[in-house]
């Protein structure tokens, strides 16, 4: 995927510079420390965290698109999961007259104020990810992610489909949700909810947030495991990093994880599938299903910042594509609102390696079952 980034990002390098080349040095932003040449297009990206490895997709995603090479400057803030602090990141980059600014919102409320800022200054502000609610849709130009409603819902729907292929009358479930208030909580968690309350054979025991943390996900599976034990059926981790934890804490507590519920094995449901040890989890049974959520969102947004530089309008909200992932084809679809969504049966994971040598970058690609 990264090879396809660049090739996408070279293409693109001829077009951003044809854009650049209207920019005069009067009109270059004091952003350039004065430096007349600088012709980059100046980006304050205000990233909200590093807590999995999603995230850390995501920032390379974005990290590897807007480039000098490609025509930009980019301002890096880590916001550390904090919103104070990718507040102050976007008030220093108004301050820095960037030409936009792109933010990955931690939560969806508390953007009002400094996104009137940002407009008053004449800054385009791009969502990415997360979503914001905020009474003034016209805070922000566009927003480029995932549609959280739609993954939650064709989890459930998985559940629901799995329990009633294999004549399971009621399965107890569990939710380790991830940080509250954020849009992929919100939409995983109503899915989840939504499900439950149609299907009489799921039945939702507990939600507690792992805040999307390998580590807090360990921690709160072992208090729901200590209070009720056997009684759970189906741990549902709304990230990949929760369920890694979920399940070092369901194997160090003596059960088992897997898609055997009637033989007492603690089934596992993800979100993300980013990393390759998500994809070899499932090639294991270890995680039953897994609905992606795409990170690669860098190309995304510079075509909508190009654009902005041409003059165009950019669709408000920008959808990616995802898919779902499987141990096996107990489901082989699921339908939502009258689309049918396929499920992947992972046979194989697929794991490249960059080893760069002298002369440049040989890209070695190991195919195998159980390489870790
Ligand atoms: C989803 C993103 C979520 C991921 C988690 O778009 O906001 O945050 O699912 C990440 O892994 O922490």
């Amino acid at each position: 995927m990264k090879k396809q980034i660049i090739l996408l990002a070279s293409a693109f390098c001829c077009l951003v510079m044809a854009g650049c080349g209207n920019r005069t040095t009067a009109e270059t932003p004091s952003n350039t420390q004065g430096d007349p040449a600088n012709q980059y297009i100046v980006v304050g990206f205000s990233q909200l965290g590093a807590e999995s490895d999603w995230r850390s997709e995501n920032t390379e995603s974005m990290k590897s698109t807007f480039t000098q090479e490609n025509g930009f400057e980019l301002i890096f803030e880590d916001g550390q999961q904090k919103q104070s602090n990718q507040i102050m990141a976007i008030r220093k980059f108004i301050q820095q007259e960037v030409d936009y600014i792109v933010i990955a919102p931690v939560i969806e409320t508390g953007w009002d104020t400094v996104l009137q800022e940002a407009k008053d200054a004449g800054i385009p502000v791009i969502l990415v990810d997360r979503m914001v609610d905020v009474e003034d849709e016209s805070l922000y130009t566009a927003w480029v992610g995932s549609d959280f409603a739609l993954e939650g819902d064709m989890a459930g729907e998985w559940i629901n489909r799995f329990l009633q292929t294999k004549g399971i009358e009621n399965a107890n479930i569990v939710n380790i949700q991830g940080t509250l208030g954020a849009s992929a909580q919100i939409g995983r968690t109503n899915g989840l909810r939504d499900a439950c309350m149609k299907n009489s054979n799921m039945t939702l025991l507990a939600e507690v947030t792992g805040d999307f943390t390998q580590m807090k996900a360990m921690e709160v599976m072992e208090s729901l495991l200590k209070q009720y034990g056997d009684q759970i059926d189906i741990v549902y981790c709304e990230n990949d990093n929760e369920a890694f934890g979920v399940i070092e804490a369901i194997e160090s507590m003596g059960w088992s994880v897997g898609s055997n519920i009637a033989d007492g094995e603690i089934m596992i449901i993800s979100f993300d599938g980013v990393k390759a040890e998500s994809k070899y989890y499932i090639l294991e049974d270890k995680i039953s299903c897994i609905i992606e959520c795409n990170p690669l969102q860098g190309p995304l947004v510079m075509d909508i910042i190009m654009q902005i530089e041409n003059g165009k309008t950019p669709n408000k909200l920008s959808y990616i594509d995802e898919g779902m992932f499987a141990h096996d084809n107990t489901v082989s679809s699921v339908e939502i609102d009258g689309i049918s969504h396929p499920v992947t049966v992972v046979t194989e994971v697929t794991v490249v390696t960059q080893e760069a040598d002298n002369d440049g970058i040989t890209i070695t690609t190991i195919v195998g079952n159980n390489i870790k």
